[in-house]
């Protein structure tokens, strides 16, 4: 009976603590990209020092189009680098070098909402698949609003957008051990 009333007692604690805990996990998961620069993404995570690319030089990378569809709009063109064009500055394993524990390699693409998503290296290696995802610049032809750019994560044949992150500010690149 005491061992009873004990654990009721401390109910509101317990649930207190609970909310607490679930709570800053949240906004945990929401903090925006510590090192964003406006109007650049930033390479950052397991890499000796951050790499800063501009729009300039994003553009200066080859540039691939894919078609996509909104969510609600129309079947549209989006044109970018692909994200492991953007990623060569990191000099990570690509092709027949990603094996092993080279697998466990990934990248958490974030946004400037805290908005983040996650690919493996593997998904962007053209080497494993033959449409790879793309930071795009442009969506037929003009530049991409404020709304979901200056640069947007497409995704080509992904029919579900919760990869398809709008307003990217930085690609962190880590791995699994
Ligand atoms: N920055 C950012 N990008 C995001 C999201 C988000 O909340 N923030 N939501 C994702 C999800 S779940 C979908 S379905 C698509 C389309 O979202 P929209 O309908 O808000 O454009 O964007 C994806 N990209
Ligand atoms: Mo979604």
């Amino acid at each position: 009976m005491i061992v009873h009333g004990i654990r009721w007692r401390m109910m509101p604690a317990a649930l207190a603590l609970l909310v607490a805990l679930t709570s800053s996990a949240a906004a945990q998961d929401r903090q925006p990209c510590p090192v964003a620069r406006p109007g650049a993404v930033v390479l950052y995570g397991e890499i000796d020092a951050p790499i800063t690319l501009t729009l300039q030089e994003l553009e200066a990378l080859p540039q691939v189009t894919v078609e996509g569809t909104p969510h609600g709009g129309t079947a549209s063109r989006y044109t970018g680098p692909t994200l492991q064009a953007v990623l060569t500055p990191a000099r990570l394993p690509a092709g027949p070098a990603l094996r092993g524990s080279e697998m466990m390699r990934y990248v958490v693409v974030e946004a400037a909402d805290g908005y983040r998503a996650l690919f493996a290296l593997a998904e962007l290696d053209s080497e494993f698949r033959a449409a790879t995802p793309i930071l795009a610049l442009s969506q037929n032809g003009e530049p991409l609003g404020d709304d979901d750019g200056p640069f947007q994560v497409v995704v080509p044949g992904e029919n579900r957008h919760a990869r398809w992150v709008r307003q990217v500010t930085c690609l962190r690149i880590a791995r699994d051990r």
